[in-house]
C-alpha cells in the first residue's frame, strides 16, 4: 500500500525548533510522506532570536502548485501553518482548492500568535486573512491568543480553565458546527494542559489532557498540530488524536525540561519520535485509514 501523502504549507526556519523542521520529521515517524510547501525561509524563528534572516517564498509557492498540478498530485492531508505574508493568504486558498479531493482532511493551523500577543510578522490585516482562510478547514487548532483573534474578543475573555468555558469556545469556533475544533491550551486543573475538541461529526466536545510540564518551550504548538494531523490522517477520531498530540508533546516537554535548555532553542522532540511510531502502530493500527494518489 502506498505511504499516503501529506503536504505541509509552513516556513522552514533553518534554526530553533519549528515548522517544518518539526512537521517534517513528526509525519514521517509516523509513517506519512510529508510534501513541504515552504512558505519562507528563515535562519531561525522569530521567538527569541533577533536578526533573523526571512525569505518571502510567494513566487515558489505559486510555481510549485503550478507544478503539482501538471503531475496530478493528490493528497490525503493539507496541513497549513505560518505563512510568510498577506499574499500567501489567496496562494494558500488555491492550493487548498487545487488539491482537495473528497477524501483529503484539510487541517488549519491559525498560527498568528500567543501568550495574548501577535507575532512580530502578523499585522491585523494578515490575521484577517487568517480568519478567512481557516473557513476552508475541516479541523482548526488554534490556540487561546489565536482563539481571542478568530472570536474578535479580548484574550482575558478568553478563558479556559473551566470546563463550561472551554466547551462554549470550542463550539462557538466551529462555524456552527461545519468545522472541528481542538481548541489547546486548555487546563482545568494547574497540573494538567490538553485541549478542548469540538468534533463535527457528533457534534460533543471532548476534552482531552497530560500532565503540565513546568516551563516554556518552542515549538509546542507545531509538534502538538503535527502529531494531531498525523494521527487523524492515520485514521484516528479527533479526541483520539488529539489525546495522543497531548501526550506525547508533555513527554517531549518533559524531556526538555530535565535537561540544560534555552528556551528558543525549542522541544527536544528528535530521541522520542520513535515511541511515536510504535505507539501509533498500536492505536491506529497498521494501515493508514486514509488513501489518496
Ligand atoms: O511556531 C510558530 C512559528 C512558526 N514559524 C515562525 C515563527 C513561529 C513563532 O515564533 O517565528 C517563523
Amino acid at each position: 500500500m502506498p505511504t499516503p501523502r501529506v503536504a505541509a504549507v509552513h516556513d522552514l526556519s533553518c534554526f530553533g525548533r519549528c515548522s517544518l523542521a518539526i512537521v517534517m520529521p513528526t509525519l514521517s515517524a509516523m509513517g506519512l510522506q510529508c510534501c513541504p510547501v515552504p512558505t519562507a525561509l528563515l535562519s531561525t524563528h522569530t521567538g527569541g532570536f533577533t536578526g533573523n534572516t526571512f525569505l518571502d517564498l510567494s513566487d515558489e509557492m505559486a510555481a510549485l502548485t503550478a507544478h503539482w498540478q501538471d503531475l496530478k498530485l493528490g493528497f490525503a492531508g493539507i496541513y497549513t501553518g505560518f505563512l510568510g505574508s498577506l499574499r500567501q493568504i489567496g496562494l494558500t486558498e488555491s492550493f487548498i482548492r487545487t488539491f482537495r479531493r473528497k477524501d483529503t482532511l484539510v487541517v488549519i493551523d491559525p498560527v498568528m500568535g500567543d501568550h495574548g500577543k501577535p507575532y512580530r510578522t502578523y499585522t491585523p490585516k494578515l490575521c484577517r486573512g487568517v480568519g478567512t482562510l481557516s473557513r476552508l478547514a475541516d479541523v482548526i487548532v488554534p490556540n487561546r491568543t489565536e482563539a481571542a483573534i478568530l472570536l474578535e474578543r479580548d484574550y482575558g475573555e478568553v478563558t479556559l480553565d473551566r470546563e463550561e468555558d472551554c466547551r462554549r469556545w470550542a463550539e462557538a469556533l466551529s462555524l456552527e458546527g461545519r468545522r472541528s475544533v481542538v481548541l489547546t491550551g486548555v487546563s482545568l486543573a494547574p497540573d494538567r494542559i490538553g485541549a478542548a475538541c469540538f468534533d463535527r461529526d457528533t457534534g460533543a466536545v471532548e476534552i482531552v489532557s497530560a500532565p503540565r510540564v513546568a516551563g516554556s518551550f518552542h515549538g509546542t504548538g507545531d509538534l502538538f498540530a503535527s502529531v494531531l494531523t498525523g494521527g487523524l490522517v492515520r485514521g484516528m477520531d479527533l479526541a483520539a488524536a488529539a489525546a495522543l498530540a497531548a501526550d506525547f508533546t508533555a513527554l517531549c516537554a518533559r524531556r526538555t525540561a530535565e535537561q540544560t535548555y534555552l528556551e528558543r532553542e525549542g522541544v527536544d522532540f528528535e530521541p522520542l519520535l520513535w515511541r511515536l511510531g510504535a505507539e501509533l502502530a498500536e492505536k491506529a493500527g497498521d494501515a493508514p485509514a486514509h488513501r489518496i494518489g
